[in-house]
């Protein structure tokens, strides 16, 4: 055993050798970092928001509370249907509003009558929660809830801490009847005024989802500001709060159609491809998460105009992605950790984003060029750091090889989990990644140039 060991440290030691390096020491971690669940959720990318609650069969986009529970009723209601077409169009994550501002529980609530065990629905005999979790675990997805904290039904919503109590018990039934639960969406629309006992949420869903993220009136993942689906260029998971740094990464929540829950005459009015393409480049492509909106109908189902677009979309980001000029190409860095090949530039160009391109400690600026071979024609550039160590990256530019002379097409600032830039047609057999301010030595994990076809 001892022997076999020493053995491989020799052999080892002469393969650095050989190529005349040796183990360069990995980068120390530059705070604040993700938590592993913030991590995965940032790789996911992609969330589908489903709105639905009696708002579907009265037309409106904020129940009052007097609904009828009784005119819930979504004779085809088919929640792998909603499954299939996440899973489809490339969703991870997929959440429900399990209690809109009207009050109404898509769960049989032990707490309110306001809920499906009052709905025509199953002559009231069944969960819809229970369902929709059930096609998610069979179709790989994870699963996140919405629970409007604002109820314009519920009688006790005038009385803060009897609210309070009642809201931990809906968050209770939830979060321990269905297996674990990824995201916990916290709206802040409506009930100014009313002031919630938040730290008492926060403390309950850890105790009983220790790895659920609280999303936007949460500690765990922002709202990006606005509900167009787009982040800031600059936008970044490093955010002050209190005079600190911390980890804070941004949601876009936006609908497909112009309405968050299903009307009839938006049947025809689901955002165009080009529209639908914008919004992943400007969320995704901009370091934050997706969290896409598509609304059952009255039937309980998505609609067709709706799915089809999803499937054009997931199509033509496939197809753009695919080209990937870059991938395995020679490359050389201006300067490479300990002169390790472990982290070489080789490292940001093999499709892996557990690997990466680093210098040495103290450098802010570095490139890295990319030689194709041929030209190539691209109009699309991806770059993308190794967040589990931090973000780093403040500054950046690309460049092309044109007539003898660098010539800059993308100048860019942050870069976070994925950056992602749009650019007219461009030919050129030589790039250049050049990173011109770090908050620490750069780690990057992905760099590559792609061609979407218009
Ligand atoms: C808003 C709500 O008022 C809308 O109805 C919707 O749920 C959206 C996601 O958040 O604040």
């Amino acid at each position: 055993m001892r022997k076999s060991t020493l053995l491989l440290a020799g052999s080892l030691a002469l393969a650095g050798a050989m190529r005349g390096t040796f183990a360069a020491e990995p980068p120390a971690p530059c705070a604040p970092l993700p938590t592993p669940e913030q991590l995965a959720w940032q790789r996911d990318e992609l969330s589908l928001f489903v709105h639905f609650t009696v708002n579907a069969f009265t037309d409106r986009e904020w129940g009052d509370g007097t609904e009828d529970p009784a005119i819930f009723n979504p004779t085809q209601l088919d929640c792998e249907q909603w499954a299939r077409v996440a899973k489809d169009a490339g969703f991870k994550l997929v959440i429900l509003t399990t209690k809109h501002h009207d009050g109404f529980c898509l769960f049989p609530s032990d707490y309110t009558d306001h809920d499906i065990a009052s709905a025509a629905w199953k002559d009231g005999q069944g969960d819809l929660v229970r369902e929709f979790v059930d096609a998610c675990r069979k179709h790989g997805l994870k699963v996140g809830f919405y629970l409007s904290p604002w109820d314009r039904h519920e009688p006790k919503y005038a009385d803060n801490a009897a609210y309070d109590e009642h809201f931990r018990n809906q968050l209770t039934e939830l979060l321990t009847r269905y297996g674990a639960i990824s995201e916990v969406w916290f709206d802040g629309a409506g009930g100014e005024g009313h002031v919630y006992d938040w730290q008492s949420y926060y403390a309950l869903i850890r105790k009983l989802q220790p790895k659920a993220l609280i999303a936007i009136c949460g500690p765990d993942i922002r709202w990006v500001g606005n509900e167009d689906g787009f982040a800031r260029e600059d936008e970044s998971s490093v955010q002050m709060r209190d005079g600190q740094e911390i980890w804070y990464p941004a949601e876009c929540d936006v609908s497909i159609r112009p309405g968050w829950f299903w009307h009839k005459q938006q049947d025809d009015q689901v955002k165009s491809l080009e529209h639908l393409l914008d919004i992943y480049y400007r969320s995704v492509g901009r370091n934050s998460g997706l969290l896409l909106n598509v609304p059952p109908n009255d039937k309980g189902l998505f609609g067709e105009l709706d799915i089809q677009r999803l499937k054009e979309w997931r199509a033509a980001l496939d197809r753009t992605f695919a080209t990937d000029f870059a991938a395995g190409k020679s490359a050389v860095a201006s300067n490479v950790r300990g002169g390790d090949d472990a982290f070489g530039p080789a490292q940001a160009l093999d499709g892996d984003i557990d690997t990466y391109w680093a210098t040495d400690d103290e450098a802010r600026t570095a490139s890295l060029e990319v030689d194709f071979g041929a030209p190539a024609t691209f109009n699309v550039s991806r770059v993308q750091e190794f967040i589990p160590l931090g973000e780093r990256v403040r500054g950046y530019t690309i460049e092309v090889w044109q007539d003898g002379a660098w010539k800059e097409i993308v100048k860019g600032t942050t870069v976070g989990h994925k950056k992602l830039e749009r650019f007219p047609d461009v030919t050129a057999q030589k790039v250049r990644l050049t990173i011109t301010d770090s908050r620490a030595c750069p780690l990057i994990a992905g760099f590559g140039v792609h061609y979407a076809s218009r």
